[in-house]
């Protein structure tokens, strides 16, 4: 143990950074129309580096961030995701989820993993590998770690000042074929990041107000 002495902010001054932080977070949204301008690696760095400070299971730290900028991997990427995203539109998909899709006005093309100039895939480790490829240790709560770590991310782009989507295409399992991942790692959050585009458009919707999802005791 060491010992652990943050700042200590009044009270006071707590609901200001509390409210402070809530209105840049309220500003967020999630974004399918990407600029191609590209994004410092420098940047995309913070942000993992960010995403990995979330605490987790036992501390195990079970994610894997995959960042790609490669051009040629991300057009291979797309065609991956559009060729399941089809099926999921055309064959899979039931009705009542395709009628809340309806207002946000997505479709099987995928613009966004060749347009952005990133695009980050999150992978949960379901437990610890060891160099020789065996199973070398457990891992825990690992949805809960790997979402915690994907929420920070979210944060951080929107920190930097940049836009993302939080996409899962479905069935995922192609992900992990594409980028050669060990069988330790199950594909869980695909996030292209980036400048939105000029003439981005989102949906007009609206946020549940405090009362509606809030139950004080
Ligand atoms: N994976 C599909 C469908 C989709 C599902 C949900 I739930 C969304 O919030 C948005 C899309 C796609 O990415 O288009």
């Amino acid at each position: 143990m060491v010992p652990y002495k943050p700042e200590r902010p009044s009270p006071e001054e707590t609901t200001q950074r509390a409210r402070a932080f809530r209105e840049h977070l309220d500003g967020r949204r999630s974004v399918r129309m990407f600029s191609q301008d590209p994004v410092p690696r420098e940047t995309i760095e913070e942000i993992l580096e960010a995403a990995g400070t979330a605490p987790s299971g036992a501390h195990k730290q079970p994610w894997t961030f995959v960042a790609i900028e490669d051009p040629a991997l991300k057009a291979q990427l797309r065609e991956a995701a559009e060729e399941q995203e089809r099926r999921f539109y055309d064959e899979l998909a039931p009705d009542d989820w395709l009628e809340d899709l309806a207002p946000l006005g997505t479709d099987w093309e995928k613009t966004h993993l060749t347009d952005a100039p990133w695009v980050i895939v999150v992978f949960a480790q379901d437990y610890a590998m060891g160099e020789d490829g065996e199973r070398a240790g457990k891992h825990y709560y690992v949805n809960e770690s790997v979402g915690i770590a994907c929420g920070f991310l979210l944060c951080a782009i929107r920190q930097a000042g940049l836009s993302a989507l939080t996409h899962t295409p479905s069935p995922m399992k192609f992900l992990q074929e594409v980028l050669a991942r060990p069988k330790n790692e199950r594909a869980y959050l695909v996030v292209p990041v980036g400048y939105p585009a000029e003439d981005a458009q989102v949906p007009d919707l609206d946020r549940k107000a405090l009362d509606d999802f809030v139950v004080w005791r």
